[in-house]
């Protein structure tokens, strides 16, 4: 009964959005190669190891042996066991490893081409993104798009603790360290929806700190860009009370492209078509919005938004039904 209750627990952790052992990508592939074997070759040593230990328990006579002959055994032992099979383990798992991490390294590709940047930030406790292009860059939070079919490179790095950027079904994980750029590439086979996740404790929200990663078909892509880099449409009179209430107690802080320049907090000028909020706390949904904005601290103690308790619930209203309006 423990055996299987163990079981299904340890299976459970094997599918799903955030599963090694389900790679959507080739670093992924390597990654879950190398744990395959990895696991055969230790599940072969336990059993060396057990049927050994078997073995010593089998009431046998010993045959004679002069002190020299036990002194050369116990010093084969030695040799053998503590010095050529480690060393020989070692060395099989350095020919599997060195070459898959050579191969998730961001080297440049054959043909001499780049792969696109995709720049992501660790903040406590959310992602910022950002695509650097010509054409004008595009910033997002929170949720991540990137083309299918071809590979991206990701620079991290950390706004204020080390955090780790880690999409598990596309690769291996890479620490956001502050004051330097650590690059990973990554590649995912086809569209689909990724679970990211910080992979470095950096503090009491670290759990609430999911990315939504979503690939997409290159040309969908370069459509989300466009769209992204659109200047906003002209501000209706609708929610004009909403802008002055954000422009005294949000703008500081937050990003609306056009309008507001804050940038201390999420870039929020697409958060009407966001997955989630929070990074991850809240599903994104009609009233989602001033749910967040009233109750932020208490679905996530402690993230670096302050609590706005003194604005009137109609304002807090007012601000979301704006906000889910900013749709790219
Ligand atoms: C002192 C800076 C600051 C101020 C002022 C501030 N915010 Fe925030 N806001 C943040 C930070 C930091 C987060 C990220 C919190 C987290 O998820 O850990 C955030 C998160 C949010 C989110 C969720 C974003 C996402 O990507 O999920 C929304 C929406 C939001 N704020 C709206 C507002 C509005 C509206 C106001 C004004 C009433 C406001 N904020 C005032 C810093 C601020
Ligand atoms: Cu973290």
């Amino acid at each position: 009964m423990a055996l299987a209750v163990a079981l299904a627990t340890g299976l459970a952790g094997c599918s799903g959005s955030h599963s090694i052992l389900d790679p959507a990508g080739q670093a992924a592939r390597d990654v879950a190669s190398l744990w395959w074997g990895m696991l055969a070759g230790f599940g072969l040593v336990f059993v060396g190891v057990v049927a050994l230990w078997l073995a010593a328990f089998r009431p046998r006579e010993r045959p004679a042996r002069s002190p020299d002959q036990e002194r050369r055994l116990a010093r084969s032992w030695i040799l053998g066991g503590g010095i050529l099979l480690p060393g020989a383990s070692i060395l099989l798992l350095l020919a599997f490893g060195v070459p898959t991490g050579q191969r998730l390294l961001p080297l440049p590709l054959p043909g001499g081409e780049t792969p696109r940047v995709i720049e992501v930030t660790g903040h406590q406790w959310w992602w910022e993104v950002r695509y650097p292009d010509e054409a004008g860059e595009v910033v997002t939070a929170n949720h991540l798009v990137m083309p299918a079919g071809e590979p991206v490179d990701f620079h991290v790095t950390g706004a204020d603790v080390i955090h780790a950027f880690w999409v598990p079904r596309l690769g291996g994980k890479i620490d956001m360290i502050p004051g330097r750029i650590n690059r990973i590439r990554l590649e995912a086979d086809a569209p689909g929806v990724f679970g990211a996740q910080c992979a470095e404790y950096c503090g009491v929200q670290h759990a609430h700190m999911q990315l939504h990663l979503e690939a997409v078909a290159p040309a969908a892509f370069e459509d989300w860009l466009a769209a992204r880099r659109e200047p906003p449409p002209e501000p209706d009179d609708a929610h004009a009370a909403a802008r002055d209430t954000f422009a005294a107690h949000c703008a500081s802080c937050h990003r609306v492209a056009g309008l507001y320049q804050g940038d201390s907090g999420p870039d929020l000028s697409d958060i009407g078509a966001r997955a989630t909020l929070g990074a991850g706390t809240l599903a994104m949904e009609e009233g989602a919005i001033a749910r967040w904005l009233a109750e932020h601290q208490r679905l996530k103690p402690g993230n670096r938004m302050p609590a706005h308790d003194h604005l009137a619930p109609e304002d807090l209203e007012a601000l979301g039904a704006w906000l889910e309006t900013l749709v790219p």
